[in-house]
């Protein structure tokens, strides 16, 4: 911990912020295709989607992607719970930042401090426990919630033309962040716009740094497309704004340990095994931006929680019952 007061002192939240988002590595693949895999579907869904796989800590996808409204269709395929979200890679002093730049300087620094959280040595001595210049610049833009095990998350959204990074920072039981592990990936977008509208949602929620999950519409059983709003967007107290994430609960879910597992900066939070199973959601965006949820779901109880230090009481954990 006196590694992490260091670096606090030195940086200023949004620095950490953006930083930490860098840490994951993974090699991801994306398989552009068309959907086949809904047969019932209340909403139009776009035509195509960008499909993002993980086998293990990786990430497979297409390497370039057009701009414009963008689904992104995460399958992961493998036995513990991973998310990823989407950068968009700063220029810094005429230098166009990339993936590269991340796993050098960023993912290693924040592997330190997550290191000094949990009492160990640096696993990356030479790196240190500060931040680059740069990193407050990079811009978290959405992209998929939390999914469990051998599921599939699709959230869509709105990419400008750039260069971006995607990661997945959920931890190893020992504190190793995914992204280490090679849960990150480069994007390119380009200025081809792509030919997709956003997908007509039936339910429509608001978060805010105020009022929380605010919820208009009721889900249902089968597909729901759920358009999420940010009303704004302010770094909490891991240094990380706000996002939302669906989790199926069961009889014996323990509500306080979901709710403090949603920290990364705990030497617990975001560690697999997850304790629910995560259905996908929307990944941090700046104020104004706008994210399509897709979700499939069985009669049940769920919740909308955020990753963020005590969602319940920032309003950011909303149960509710599928009849
Ligand atoms: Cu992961």
């Amino acid at each position: 911990m006196r590694c992490i007061m260091r670096y606090l002192n030195t940086t200023n939240p949004q620095k950490l912020y953006g930083l930490f988002f860098s840490i994951l590595a993974a090699s991801i693949v994306i398989i552009a295709c068309t959907d086949s895999t809904t047969s019932k579907q209340r909403n139009p869904e776009p035509a195509k989607a960008i499909v993002v796989t993980s086998t293990g800590m990786n990430f497979d996808l297409p390497g370039q992607i057009p701009s414009g409204w963008t689904t992104f269709r995460y399958q992961n395929k493998t036995d513990i719970t991973h998310f990823f979200v989407i950068e968009k890679m700063p220029e810094f002093e005429g230098d166009q930042k990339t993936v590269e730049d991340s796993k050098e300087e960023i993912v290693p620094v924040f592997q330190n401090i997550m290191d000094d959280i949990n009492g160990k040595d640096p696993s990356f001595p030479d790196a240190g426990f500060e931040l680059p210049e740069w990193y407050p610049n990079v811009l978290f833009v959405g992209g998929p919630g939390l999914i469990g095990p051998n599921g599939t998350a699709e959230t869509t959204i709105r990419l400008s033309p750039g260069t971006y990074v995607i990661e997945c920072y959920v931890k190893m039981p020992d504190g190793t962040f995914h992204s280490t592990e090679g849960m990150i990936k480069g994007l390119e977008v380009t200025e081809e716009i792509s030919d997709i509208d956003p997908p007509d949602p039936n339910v429509e929620m608001t978060l805010s740094s105020t009022n929380g999950i605010e919820v208009d519409g009721n889900l249902t059983a089968g597909e729901n497309i759920v358009s999420v709003i940010y009303d704004d967007q302010k770094a909490q107290e891991h240094f990380l704004g706000f996002d939302v994430h669906l989790a199926r609960l069961e009889d014996d879910t323990d509500m306080d340990e979901l709710g403090a597992w949603m920290n990364w900066s705990t030497p617990n939070g975001l560690t697999t095994i997850a304790p629910v199973e995560f259905l996908g959601g929307a990944q941090e965006m700046p104020m104004g931006g706008t994210a399509y949820v897709k979700v499939n779901l069985e009669p049940g109880e769920y919740a909308w929680i955020a990753e963020v230090p005590n969602p319940a009481e920032k309003g950011m954990l909303k149960t509710f019952t599928v009849e």
